[in-house]
């Protein structure tokens, strides 16, 4: 077993200018098969979500919509709940940043932050990107079009003169850099800790913390007049959601801070790897374990955008292709922390060839044998041979080499080695070819069909946390029943009951057979 300590692990949370794609989606699916991989072995849990509301970006797109802004964020907040229920997220909470527990850990966080003597009163003239809701150097600036100044990103900035507290970042450079020499581990994939620790070895400069040049977003406490800066409003929901400023014994903070896994995308490493853990150590609180930074999807392609009209939302994919199928190859195609490339035609490639020929051919065809040979019960194995025991090792040893990629977020990974033990028990199933035992040797067959089943076993268990769906119509398929699916029922100590009577089988992966829309 991974041990009970608890294991806290938490989205981006979503601006609310925006309705989900699959970008959204897919940040949250990697939270949520990490959750149910943790569960199924026997971790407690806390997977938190939300959207994030305040600020001049969601308060302009509110002016857009001829809203105002609070009811602008309920509307669109829905939408990411939405999408939760659609794609079977596990969340165990989904905060909103208007909400008043958020109020109450902002006003602490800034108090402790204050009281610590890491903030002053200031003020700001430089450059803006309402988009990045991000503060800019002029170094990093290029020239665009219209005398316009464009941030790395591509995104718009603004000359922005304005009084605003600032938190003394310059003061946390060398602090930093100690912690990421003594947390190695910090900010995954390695070439990004590369990056953030280049980035602060450059030096810092103190960060403007407040605004008062507009209004929607939380009031700092004593001076009414400024607005707080909306990345140090929403990175603090990570400790409002276990109850900050409760932090004493028996309260949640003390139970899940600090967070174990901040999953984010590449986009936000910096606000997440140096602003964040300067904020928290500020303020005699511990930064979080890990922050992962996961790659790009770009569409067929192209960069996803409103303007090229090449947005996919995820609800689109599932009508298409199923949940499962979604969710699979969001956690296959691409080697998780690299870019990625969705089409259709992958997508339509993966169904076909891994979850049809691959995983769907090895569940069909050994329950459709057992159905009609072996009186729709698990048949009785005889002695094993070498082949039946290296077969059944292969699948015993997957929750290990699960364990082992998942606790650096190699999700790709560890379904490569889920598949190749599909791949070694279907080869082994044309090799014993129990359709000629059957009439040379049944107790042979018997023993066959009997190693598959346990196999496959194994294998609808471990994948529960990616197909949750499919999963369990493979296990309902072997009669386990849902009580037995924990991965401590894995191994040979739990094995299927031979006699079981078993219903009879039904596909589970459907090949797709029409053309997938033109790229
Ligand atoms: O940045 N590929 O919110 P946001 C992969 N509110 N992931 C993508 C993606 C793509 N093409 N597009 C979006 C914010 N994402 C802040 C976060 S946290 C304290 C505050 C995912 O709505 C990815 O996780 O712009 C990225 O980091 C996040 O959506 C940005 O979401």
């Amino acid at each position: 077993m991974s041990g009970q300590s608890p294991y806290y692990l938490t989205t981006p949370i979503y601006y609310v200018n925006d309705v989900p794609h699959i970008g959204h989606a897919y940040t949250t699916l990697a939270c949520d098969v990490l959750a149910r991989f943790k569960r199924l072995d026997g971790c407690p849990v806390k997977f938190l979500t939300g959207t994030d509301e305040h600020g001049q970006k969601v308060e302009k797109s509110a002016r857009l919509a001829g809203i105002d802004p609070q009811a602008f964020a309920d509307r669109v907040s829905l939408n990411f709940s939405d999408l939760l229920t659609l794609m079977k997220f596990t969340n165990d909470d989904f905060i909103r940043t208007t909400e008043p527990r958020h109020h109450k850990a902002c006003h602490a966080l800034w108090q402790a932050l204050e009281a610590s003597g890491h903030i002053y009163l200031g003020s700001y003239s430089g450059w803006y990107a309402v988009r990045d809701e991000a503060f800019y150097g002029e170094d990093e600036l290029r020239d665009g079009p219209d005398s316009k100044k464009i941030a790395p990103t591509g995104a718009e900035c603004e000359w922005m003169e304005e009084p605003s507290y600032f938190f003394r970042l310059s003061a946390w450079q060398q602090p930093l850099l100690d912690f990421y020499e003594a947390n190695p581990d910090f900010i995954l994939p390695a070439g990004k800790r590369n990056e953030v620790m280049a980035f602060v070895r450059g030096g810092l400069r103190d960060l403007s913390i407040s605004r008062t040049t507009f209004d929607w977003g939380i009031r700092v406490p004593g001076d009414e007049r400024h607005i707080m800066y909306v990345w140090l409003d929403a990175l603090a929901n990570y400790i409002t959601a276990v109850g900050y400023p409760e932090t004493g014994a028996g309260t949640d903070y003390a139970r899940y801070w600090p967070a174990d896994l901040h999953m984010v995308g590449k986009d936000i490493l910096r606000f997440h790897t140096v602003y964040w853990p300067a904020f928290l150590m500020a303020a005699g609180l511990a930064p979080p374990r890990r922050v992962f930074a996961h790659g790009w999807w770009t569409i067929e392609g192209q960069k996803m955008s409103k303007s090229l009209g090449n947005v996919i939302a995820p609800d689109a994919l599932v009508t298409m292709y199923g949940l499962d199928a979604t969710r699979y190859f969001l956690m296959r195609e691409v080697p998780f922390g690299n870019d990625g490339d969705f089409s259709h035609r992958a997508m339509v490639n993966r169904i076909n060839s891994d979850l049809a020929n691959g995983y769907g051919n090895l569940v069909q065809r050994v329950l459709s044998m057992i159905g009609k040979n072996c009186g729709a019960a698990v048949p009785q194995p005889g002695p094993l041979a070498e082949a039946d025991q290296r077969l059944l090792d292969a699948a015993y040893a997957l929750l290990e080499t699960a364990r082992s990629e998942l606790s650096v977020q190699a999700f790709h990974r560890m379904l490569d080695a889920f598949w190749a033990v599909i791949g070694a028990a279907n080869r082994y199933m044309d090799e014993q070819a129990p359709w000629t035992l059957r009439k040379t040797d049944p107790a042979r067959m018997a023993t066959v069909l009997y190693v598959l089943a346990e196999t496959i076993r194994h294998l609808g268990i471990l994948t529960q946390p990616v197909m949750p769906d499919a999963s369990a119509r493979i296990l309902e398929q072997l009669a386990v029943p849902e009580e037995a699916r924990g991965f401590d029922r894995l191994g040979p100590a739990h094995a299927l009951v031979v006699g079981t009577p078993l219903p009879p089988p039904c596909g589970v992966f459907p090949r797709y057979v029409e053309e997938p829309p033109r790229s």
